[in-house]
């Protein structure tokens, strides 16, 4: 292991590109080398935020560094992620893996061809403290049998079922996954429309272990909030509610529900870069690969085909390239074959 810090570029200097870039800036043994955006403006201000040049290639960033973190928006994904499979160097990459299924298949299939896992994708629950507990407290819980997974989302813009699921869901869908050990065999979508755009989304998830899944998603609420509840063999399991004041004012006692999506999990943040940057250090990736990526979004496409259709869909998934074969022995035999 080498004593030198790690060099990082952080491919978009967005929100979760900001996000990333500081946590790197604040880890002992790693520094942001380069920012690259084309946004020459938002790029010069993250990239002296934490010490880094900014340029608006993403090829000459990748240049001089160790690692790399794409975070530009989902549809650059994929030319970004194979411009870094070029160079051959470890990459953290922000979820959804793409946009399209057509592209995440592009992704796994480049990443199979190079032998080895190259990606970390963000789908950052996995590191929240609130779900870790849930995950500790099924471990000797048996058989999964129901997971519910609440989301409101406060967003007062009009997004397709698509985007919704593709951006949003996506979340509960490896939850779902992750949680169960189980993969998701069937798929039924309904939509409920609020004038020309969606308010409400539930999917109900078949499991191949014989459990259901529901992810109910609000996409107007009143606040942000997410959570989960599993019944398991042995267990039910809650998670907790966010650590928030409780506030005694004028005859009520109440605390805020933020309608911010990132406070909730700035600590998830943290804790998903701290063990990138140490699976950097050792030399493998670790944490969600891009398959767990692609598969969420093969639940994506078969949720959009339910919707269309009205009835359920079967989740279909290609064999699992040997590279991500211990992603797959977390999973119980297909009790339904
Ligand atoms: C956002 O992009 C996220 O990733 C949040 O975690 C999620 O809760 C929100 O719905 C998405 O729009």
């Amino acid at each position: 292991m080498s004593a030198d810090p790690i060099r990082v570029a952080v491919i978009g200097a967005g929100g979760m590109g900001r996000c990333h870039a500081q946590n790197i800036a604040a880890s002992a043994g790693a520094a942001v080398a380069w920012v690259a955006d084309p946004d020459v403006s938002a790029g010069l201000s993250l990239a002296s935020a934490v010490g880094a040049a900014h340029t608006v290639d993403p090829a000459a960033a990748i240049g001089d560094v160790d690692a790399v973190v794409v975070a530009s928006p989902d549809r650059f994904h994929s030319s970004h992620v194979r411009l870094v499979f070029d160079a051959g160097l470890p990459i953290f990459c922000e979820k959804p893996l793409t946009d399209q299924l057509v592209d995440a298949k592009a992704i796994v299939d480049g990443e199979a061809a190079l032998g080895r896992r190259l990606i970390q994708l963000g789908f950052m629950r996995v590191y929240d403290p609130r779900h870790r507990q849930v995950e500790a407290a099924l471990a000797d819980a048996g058989e999964v049998h129901h997971i519910r997974c609440v989301h409101r989302n406060p967003y007062r813009v009009e997004r397709s079922l698509e985007t919704i699921l593709v951006e949003s869901m996506i979340h509960d869908i490896h939850t779902v996954r992750w949680l169960s050990g189980s993969s998701i065999s069937q798929v039924s979508t309904d939509v409920v429309e609020r004038g020309a755009g969606i308010r409400f989304v539930l999917l109900t998830l078949g499991l191949a272990n014989g459990g259901v899944a529901t992810i109910e998603f609000d996409e107007a609420a009143v606040g942000y909030e997410v959570s989960v509840e599993v019944a398991a063999e042995r267990a039910n399991v809650v998670a907790s509610e966010p650590v928030r004041a409780v506030v005694r004012r004028s005859g009520l006692m109440s605390s805020a529900l933020g309608d911010d999506w990132f406070a909730p999990f700035v600590e998830a943040y943290r804790l998903e870069m701290t063990v990138w940057l140490e699976s950097v250090r050792a030399g493998g990736a670790t944490g969600p690969s891009a398959w767990d990526g692609f598969v969420a979004q093969c639940v994506v496409d078969a949720a959009v085909t339910a919707a269309e259709s009205g009835a359920p869909v079967t989740v279909e998934v290609p064999a699992t390239p040997s590279i991500y074969d211990s992603e797959e022995s977390r999973e119980e035999p297909d009790e339904r074959e």
